[in-house]
């Protein structure tokens, strides 16, 4: 089992001042910063980076929003990082997130939900090495 995961702040959090609490709230629940930045992604950059989801139905509101703005991009270090990190996001939809969750406290809807986090040890690295070289992992 490989022990990171890859986050985005979303453009929501970002508009909404949370990005500083979210990361707070991230390194209290023991992840250690491999790399980050904060940076924008184009429709382009969004559509490649939620293409699994393009035949869904919001795909197109997904790249839409997640190109609305910009995000913090980071990839983070920790024992069973993808599980527990997905733990302390909460589920997707805030308002079926579990309390003390980070979108239960940040996130307003299913679409705008504050933060991603990655779903296997595979997509971790695939999403890390989207956005980071080797080079900036550290
Ligand atoms: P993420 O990939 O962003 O960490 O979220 P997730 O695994 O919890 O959810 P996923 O199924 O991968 O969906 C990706 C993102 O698409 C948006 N979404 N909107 N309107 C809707 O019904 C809907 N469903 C999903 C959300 O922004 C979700 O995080
Ligand atoms: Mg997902």
């Amino acid at each position: 089992m490989s022990n990171r995961t890859f986050t985005m702040i979303k453009p929501d959090a970002m508009k909404n001042g949370h990005a500083g609490a979210i990361l707070d709230k991230i390194i209290k629940a023991g992840f250690r910063i491999v790399a980050l930045k904060q940076t924008k992604l184009t429709a382009e950059t969004a559509g490649a980076f939620y293409a699994v989801h393009k035949e869904r139905p919001f795909y197109g509101e997904l790249v839409e929003f997640m190109s609305s703005g910009v995000i913090i991009a980071a990839i983070l270090e920790k024992d069973n990082a993808v599980s527990d990190f997905r733990t302390l996001i909460g589920a997707t939809d805030p308002a079926k997130a579990d309390e003390g969750t980070i979108r239960k406290l940040y996130a307003a809807s299913v679409g705008e939900n504050a933060v991603h986090g990655s779903d296997s040890d595979d997509n971790a690295k695939i999403e890390g090495s989207f956005f980071f070289s080797g080079l900036e992992q550290y």
